[in-house]
């Protein structure tokens, strides 16, 4: 059982619909152990780094004004494999593509109003935490007890 975490963020488009409770309520679900979260109007400096891979993608401007039109709830999920889990969870970046029953595939509208984010590797989640939490915001509590995901 190797632990694993990953960052999840909702976009502004998912606060602003009132998503935040039911994109908890799957992670909750799969056992995954709520580590950090915070609201945020994000920073450009913070975007431009989380986006840096993307930034002479033509779409690039449009995104960085669409994470930055309201504020984010980012998050940080523990568990076995959560970075893989969570990337099935939420479904194709593509609302047109991504599955009924993922994140994205029920509630997705376009490929540019996708509803929210997850780390798409290991080391790539490292790097995000790095980038929206200091280490005195992650919670590190004890996971036993009949609700732990593994005990
Ligand atoms: O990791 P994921 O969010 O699924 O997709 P990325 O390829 O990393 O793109 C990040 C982000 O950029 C995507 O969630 C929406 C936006 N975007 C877009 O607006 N138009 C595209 N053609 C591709 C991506
Ligand atoms: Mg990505």
């Amino acid at each position: 059982w190797t632990q694993e975490r990953t960052l999840v963020a909702v976009k502004p488009d998912g606060v602003r619909r009132r998503l935040v409770g039911d994109v908890i309520r799957r992670f909750e679900r799969r056992g995954f152990k709520l580590v950090g979260m915070k609201m945020l109007q994000a920073p450009e400096s913070i975007l431009a780094e989380h986006y840096h891979d993307l930034r002479r993608k033509p779409f690039y401007p449009a995104l960085v004004s669409y994470m930055s039109s309201g504020p984010v709830v980012a998050m940080v999920w523990e568990g076995h494999n959560v970075v893989h889990a969570s990337r099935a969870m939420i479904g194709d970046t593509d609302a047109a593509e991504a599955a009924p029953g993922t994140i994205r595939g029920d509630f997705g509208v376009h490929i540019s109003r996708n509803v929210i984010h997850a780390s798409d590797s290991v080391e790539g989640a490292q790097r995000e935490i790095g980038l929206w939490f200091r280490s005195s915001e992650l919670v590190d509590w004890p996971d036993r007890g009949p609700h732990s995901s593994v005990s």
